[in-house]
């Protein structure tokens, strides 16, 4: 049988990978492939698997640790859904505060699984704006677009949140192993933005193709798609990493994903109450001068859906919905991955869905909730060299 070629694209949490992801899908399906996600998070309950599949793909979740700590289920659960289906195309996503993937997921896969798979080189999606503030923030001009710079302005006010040091580590770590560097979200981005944050990618990240691309417009897609057929050997930046840096970073984020069952007789606005939960929460956070690093929320009823997401404390809610807005029951699924203790953020989503809920006159119930650090990475393989065994 032909080998199913593998695409995954990392990067940190709220880079765009599910949009860029999806956006791929779509086109390889107008050209005839038949294309599958393997999504992927430390708990389950994945808004991410949600949203693909309402957007008509097909989606295998692997829950219960990134996919290098659980490389064999990975490998595993891929066989299975390529035989049951038929895939030409999977389709990766590793958990957005995961490194070192190129020796620990993708060189495992070149050397494991030869015959089923065929490695397409290793992307990592970048959001313009994090990297600015990562990165760039020191001694570089300022990267803003109006919208965020006045909502900093007015409704912010306060001092802004940030990131600790060893969160910046692991995000440089992410592109420095990138066979591709995918520089999302770039609608956002002015012409001098783009040619300055071009460079800094090119100059800092050398040994990187680095491609402009918004998931948004399809920008970028054509060549994005032309990289990924090249046969680069796939993950050969082999990373230098200090896994207790890498560790603490991961562990500086307090993350939750819960489900709840919401109903209202007469049926209420689904965009509401996400937009709603979503201006509560970043509140909630602010008090606390909690960074969000992606706070994601899907509601779904019978083949319809919409979601909320929020990529930062000064970014505005952005929603996206698939068929009609009014429902009478639905699940709420909540994933939160933000700089605060898991106690603290169980907290604010639960007074929060216990707020907004009584306002809109919505019931509801808890269904699943857990909140936690993300373990010490501990990776079945680790190869940091390119060379074959
Ligand atoms: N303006 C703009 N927004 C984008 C683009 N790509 C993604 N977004 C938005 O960025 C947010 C996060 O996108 P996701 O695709 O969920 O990001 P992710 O990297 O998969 O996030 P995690 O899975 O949580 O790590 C969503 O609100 C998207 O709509 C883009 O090209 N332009
Ligand atoms: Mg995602």
């Amino acid at each position: 049988m032909k080998p199913v070629r593998f695409i995954v694209v990392g990067g940190f949490l709220g880079a765009g990978k599910t949009s860029l992801l999806c956006r791929l899908a779509k086109r390889y399906v107008e050209l005839g492939e038949k294309v599958g996600f393997v999504t992927n998070d430390q708990a389950d309950n994945l808004v991410d698997t949600k949203l693909v599949e309402l957007r008509g793909f097909q989606a295998k979740e692997i829950p219960g640790g990134c996919f290098c700590c659980r490389f064999d289920e990975l490998i595993a659960a891929a066989k299975e859904f390529v035989d049951q289906t038929r895939l030409e195309i999977l389709l990766g996503e590793p958990v957005g505060s995961c490194a070192d993937l190129a020796a620990t997921v993708i060189q495992p896969l070149r050397r494991k699984c030869k015959d089923l798979f065929e490695l397409a080189p290793f992307s990592v999606a970048v959001d313009p704006l994090r990297l600015e503030d990562m990165l760039l923030k020191e001694g570089r001009g300022k990267l803003r677009t109006v919208l965020s710079y006045l909502t900093e302005i007015f409704i912010l006010k306060r001092k802004k949140p940030r990131f600790p040091a060893s969160i910046a580590y692991l995000f440089t770590k992410q592109l420095e192993e990138a066979d591709v560097i995918l520089l999302n979200k770039v609608d956002l981005l002015s012409d001098t933005d783009r040619r300055s944050m071009l460079g800094f990618l090119k100059e800092r990240f050398a040994s990187a193709e680095v491609v402009l691309v918004s998931a948004r417009t399809g920008e970028g897609l054509d060549r994005w798609l032309g990289v990924l057929k090249q046969d680069l050997s796939a993950g050969k930046q082999a990373l230098d990493i200090d896994y207790d840096r890498y560790a603490e970073a991961e562990a500086e984020l307090g993350w939750l994903n819960a489900t709840f069952k919401v109903s209202q007789r007469e049926g209420f606005r689904a965009r509401v109450l996400l937009q709603e939960l979503a201006l509560d929460l970043r509140e909630r956070f602010l008090l606390h001068k909690a960074e969000i690093a992606h706070l994601k929320m899907f509601l779904g009823s019978e083949g319809r859906g919409a979601m909320v997401s929020l990529v930062r404390n000064e970014a505005q809610p952005e929603i996206s919905q698939e068929g009609g807005d009014v429902i009478d029951e639905a699940t709420l699924t909540i994933n939160g991955r933000v700089h605060l203790s898991p106690d603290l953020l169980r907290q604010a989503v639960t007074k929060s869905v216990e707020t907004v809920a009584s306002r809109l006159g919505i019931s509801y119930s808890v269904e699943e909730l857990s909140s936690f650090r993300p373990a010490y990475p501990n990776p079945k393989y680790r190869y940091n060299t390119t060379k074959e065994e």
